[in-house]
């Protein structure tokens, strides 16, 4: 035949989408990264290191969903939420300064993918809200997720049917006597403490 076909190892091994500029997905609609690996432009979003400030290479408006996506290296500030938003089958190859963060009130809703070599943070909440993880993976990570320190408004996370290995710190941590935390269902290998700084009856693991 005339006509060249790929083999699947060359298929899955296409080059990563560089972001140059923060894609943003707008109130409402869905991104569909058909499993397409997204990185960063270390010198326009970040370089992925624990520098604050960095941008995110997603920015979610209200309702919008975030799906099968593949955020690789360097992840820079992953994606931020505004609002509401659904994040289906993403994976998080080598987090950035963090992985996802919400940035306005809303419930974030994380089902599939997973996260890895995250130095500190995965997930940071820094407004109130709901952060339901499930079915998810994660590995050498700090934390799993963090309310933005020093912050007492009210966050409610949960963690069920997921599978956490080699964390540094803690799964769920806190500053807030409002916050809770619940993980149902839960396979752990190498964590040290499930929550850290939540109030007594605010926390429940079964
Ligand atoms: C740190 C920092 C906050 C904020 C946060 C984030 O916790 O102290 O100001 O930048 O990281 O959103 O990454
Ligand atoms: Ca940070
Ligand atoms: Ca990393
Ligand atoms: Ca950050």
């Amino acid at each position: 035949s005339i006509f060249y076909v790929a083999t699947p190892a060359e298929v899955s091994a296409a080059s990563p989408i560089v972001v140059n500029k923060t894609i943003i997905v707008e109130a409402g609609k869905p991104f569909d990264g058909k499993g397409q690996t997204y990185v960063a432009n270390a010198s326009t979003l970040g370089d992925g290191s624990q520098a604050e400030n960095q941008k995110p290479i997603f920015q979610l408006e209200k309702n919008a969903t975030l799906k099968n996506v593949i955020i690789g290296a360097p992840g820079a500030d992953g994606v931020h939420c505004y609002g509401n938003a659904t994040i289906s089958n993403v994976t998080w190859q080598d987090v950035g300064e963090d992985a996802l963060t919400l940035k306005a009130s809303g419930t974030v809703n994380i089902t599939g993918g997973g996260a890895y070599k995250a130095y500190d943070k995965v997930f940071q909440a820094n407004a109130a809200g709901t952060i339901n993880i499930k079915n998810f993976k994660a590995d050498d990570i700090g934390k799993l997720a963090r309310q933005n320190g020093g912050t007492s408004y009210a966050v409610n996370f949960t963690l069920d049917n997921s599978d956490i290995s080699n964390v540094k710190d803690s799964i769920f941590r806190t500053n807030s006597s409002s916050s809770s935390a619940k993980i149902t269902n839960t396979r752990y290998h190498n964590v040290p403490t499930l929550f850290k700084g939540f109030a007594s009856g605010k926390t429940s693991q079964s």
